[in-house]
């Protein structure tokens, strides 16, 4: 390869750092992967995954088989050392920086001068200045002898194999050296567009377009209690109402999940309170809509003597097996909790599930008398109203014909 950068050292080995990590590996970089998990470390030196992810084991097999992608508990120097770690938020939705703070004072010791330093995870305004203190603290001259820029992920979970390549990237660096050797780098591997800026535009860049996500989900949230409320089918007002050309409204669900578009607009929130109205809400209705989904559960069960409730789906969405954050999963659980009737689950992506066995669709629309379609699988697609004509349904997602 002939760059200047040859080494890369990634800190996160989850959803967004092993991706990157494998693909910058199978482009020819040698890629020195570090998570403080000993288990997810050797899952990734024996070549394999552990979260699910389309393309990932082959992308993963091949970079470390090719020797470029080993993984190890601790940093080692490298030009690029690229972070990507959690930033969850706690207490009263406050972020914590806890594992962007760790992972500074852990690349420290290996630093040089000529290294690029990029903070990947999603943060609050602010944070990439806050990484660069700590470094200077250390002893580095930020900006100056090392280059330090965010370049937030912006990568769909399920799609995030294509769009680590395709989509455009925006890199803001604490000054204009930082900004332009980071534009650099990306320009090697991104297809997309990689637009610069500054590291502040480009924190609430990365911020505003979860926010804005979750905002349109929100109107479709509530335009479904408005339209159940007065008798009207959400699905056909939000398609009519799209054949207008400057209208453009999302889907409603029973809630918002993940661990992106639910958590990343409390941190506009906590840093602009008086002023993030819309923001505000919007959380407050994708976070209101379980219950809502949850009372009408109540109300169809209470048909029953004895009711069985099946549930289609525990993931935060379409086609993924994830559950973190999901607002399906919390809501199977709360009708058990409730014993507001026997639950049975089916959940295609999964094999299994801790505290629900999993059942066939066939099965569980056999046995039960109010079906619950939480999320919309492709698996779910094929049902029709016709074909559930003797039970109860309610379709959070519009997935029924
Ligand atoms: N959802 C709806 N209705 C919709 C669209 C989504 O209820 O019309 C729900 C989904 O079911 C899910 C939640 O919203 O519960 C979030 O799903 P998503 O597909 O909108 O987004 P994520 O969380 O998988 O990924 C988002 C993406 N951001 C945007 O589209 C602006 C992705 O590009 C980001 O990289 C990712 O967050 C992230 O990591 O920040």
């Amino acid at each position: 390869m002939d760059n200047k950068f040859k080494n890369i050292c990634v800190i996160g080995l989850g959803y967004i750092g092993l991706p990157t990590a494998s693909l910058l590996a199978t482009k020819g970089y040698k890629v020195h992967g570090v998570d403080v998990t000993p288990s997810v470390v050797k899952t990734i030196n024996d070549g394999k995954i552990h979260i699910v992810e389309p393309g990932l084991d082959i992308l993963v097999k091949s970079a470390v088989g090719s020797g470029n992608l080993k993984a190890g508990l601790e940093p080692e120097e490298a030009d690029v050392f690229i972070i990507a770690v959690p930033t969850p938020f706690i207490g009263d939705h406050e972020p914590d920086l806890t594992y962007v703070k760790q992972a500074a004072e852990a690349i420290s010791p290996y630093l040089k001068p000529g290294n690029v330093i990029i903070l990947e995870s999603t943060s609050p305004v602010g944070t990439t200045n806050q990484l660069a203190a700590i470094l200077e603290k250390n002893g580095h001259k930020a900006g100056e002898d090392i280059f330090i820029a965010y370049c937030p992920e912006r990568v769909l979970p399920g799609q995030i194999i294509v769009e680590l390549v395709q989509n455009d990237r925006i890199v803001g660096g604490i000054n204009d050296a930082s900004t332009k050797i980071t534009a650099e780098f990306y320009n090697t591997f991104v297809s997309g567009s990689v637009l610069e800026t500054t590291s502040k535009t480009a924190e609430m860049v990365k911020l505003t377009e979860n926010s804005y996500r979750d905002v349109n989900i929100a109107f479709a949230n509530e335009l479904s209690l408005i339209t159940d409320a007065n008798d009207i089918n959400v699905w056909d007002v939000i398609r009519l109402a799209n054949r207008h050309p400057r209208v453009n409204i999302l889907q409603p669900g029973p809630g918002v999940g993940g661990h992106c578009i639910a958590v990343d607009p409390w941190f506009i929130v906590s840093q602009n309170p008086e002023l993030a109205r819309i923001i505000r809400t919007a959380r407050e209705v994708n976070d209101s809509k379980p219950e809502w989904v949850l009372s009408k559960v109540r109300t169809y069960a209470s048909k029953f003597k004895n009711p069985v409730i099946g549930c289609l789906g525990l993931a935060f969405k379409a086609d993924v097996d994830d559950l973190r954050e999901s607002p399906s999963l919390g809501i199977v659980q709360k009708i058990q909790q409730e014993n507001i009737g026997k639950v049975i689950v089916c959940e295609p992506n999964l094999n299994s599930h801790d505290d629900f066995e999993l059942h066939s669709l066939e099965e569980t629309i056999q046995k039960s008398d109010v079906i619950l379609l939480l999320v919309d699988h492709k698996e779910f697609k094929v049902l029709t109203a016709l074909m559930l004509s003797e039970k109860l349904v309610i379709d959070t997602r519009g997935a029924i014909s």
